[in-house]
């Protein structure tokens, strides 16, 4: 029976979670609630909407999607107060966000293969040992794979998250990332995990041969199983506003991308980066995380996400 990871927690366990995004986001929806303060529904009201949405990183492509659609309902719903235009802004951004609603499911394979990459420090192997925990509290057998062998710093850091969730890990000293998860995958294989986390090191998309060494890394893992790897996520940190889009168009045109790990949410990120992705690059955002806890990852709901944002 096919294992569905990550499900929306316990309520109470959500609404603290909900609460960390909420004050993350704060910037934007502090913003966007002056913008309503004694309006007037007119030119003005959206010239404001305007910068306030790309001042939130939405782009400029995604801020006149959403301030188009938005009039048009102020219209068709013959809205008069500012209430009702922010509940119609809310619903316009929660239906363009609602395309990257995905849920990961695993059970599919055995094991699912998770490749996981992306820039430096964006908080892949942190979201790798929060994933863990979820996965394992679902009842699925995990085993990581060190593929970021560059320093000697990240083995540790994921051997560190994997007594935390006491799972397996494959790692070797200096070895070659592309062999290493080769190994995983192998391992992974004969020992019947369900799921196999890859771990990369970071790097940018403009450093050309760590491009390459990535592309050697899934093809190699397909090697190992071919029907491998069956998620390739890239972790993005929220608080990189636009250059996110940039990372996300990279680094799929690099590997066929099929999710996306939004991070550092309960900072000082501005969330307005999803409706960018949303309208030009739709990855579906498998799961935000808040937080360096192992609780601090969460499944993506638009319509949540769009009320931190803007209400
Ligand atoms: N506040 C906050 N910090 C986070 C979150 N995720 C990761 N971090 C922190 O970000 C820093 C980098 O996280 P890592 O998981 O090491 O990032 P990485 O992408 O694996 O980094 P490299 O392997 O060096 O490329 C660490 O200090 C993490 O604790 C998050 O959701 N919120
Ligand atoms: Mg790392």
């Amino acid at each position: 029976m096919p294992i569905e990871a990550p499900q929306l927690a316990a309520a109470p366990e959500r609404s603290g979670w909900l609460n960390k995004l909420k004050a993350g986001l704060r910037k934007t929806s502090t913003g966007i609630a002056a913008v309503f303060v004694n309006a007037q529904i007119d030119d003005a009201l959206y010239e404001e909407l305007e910068e306030a949405l790309l001042m939130a990183d939405a782009g400029l492509n995604a801020t006149e999607f959403v301030l188009d659609e938005l009039r048009r309902r102020v219209k068709s719903n013959i809205a008069t107060t500012p209430d009702q235009v922010r509940a119609l802004l809310i619903d316009t951004v929660a239906d363009l966000l609602r395309p990257l609603e995905k849920e990961l499911v695993i059970g599919e394979h055995t094991p699912t293969v998770i490749m996981v990459a992306g820039v430096n420090g964006a908080g892949k192997t942190t979201s790798i040992g929060k994933l863990t925990k979820h996965l394992a509290t679902e009842g699925a057998s995990v085993l990581l794979a060190a593929a970021d062998t560059f320093r000697a710093a990240a083995r540790e850091q994921l051997l560190v998250w994997a007594d935390r969730n006491t799972v397996e890990i494959v790692s070797q000293e200096g070895g070659d990332p592309a062999a290493v998860s080769f190994d995983a995958v192998k391992a992974g294989k004969a020992r019947g995990k369900d799921v196999v986390l890859v771990d990369t090191a970071g790097r940018l998309p403009t450093q050309l041969h760590l491009m390459d060494e990535l592309k050697k890394i899934k093809r190699v893992i397909g090697r190992a199983d071919e029907s491998a790897p069956h998620e390739v996520l890239l972790v993005i940190d929220g608080n990189t506003g636009q250059n996110a889009l940039a990372q996300v168009k990279a680094f799929d045109q690099t590997l066929a991308l099929t999710g996306l790990v939004v991070t550092k949410l309960d900072g000082t990120a501005k969330g307005g980066v999803l409706c960018a992705i949303a309208r030009e690059r739709p990855v579906p955002v498998y799961f935000i995380g808040v937080g360096e806890k192992l609780e601090d990852l969460e499944t993506f709901n638009a319509r949540e996400f769009a009320r931190a944002l803007l209400e």
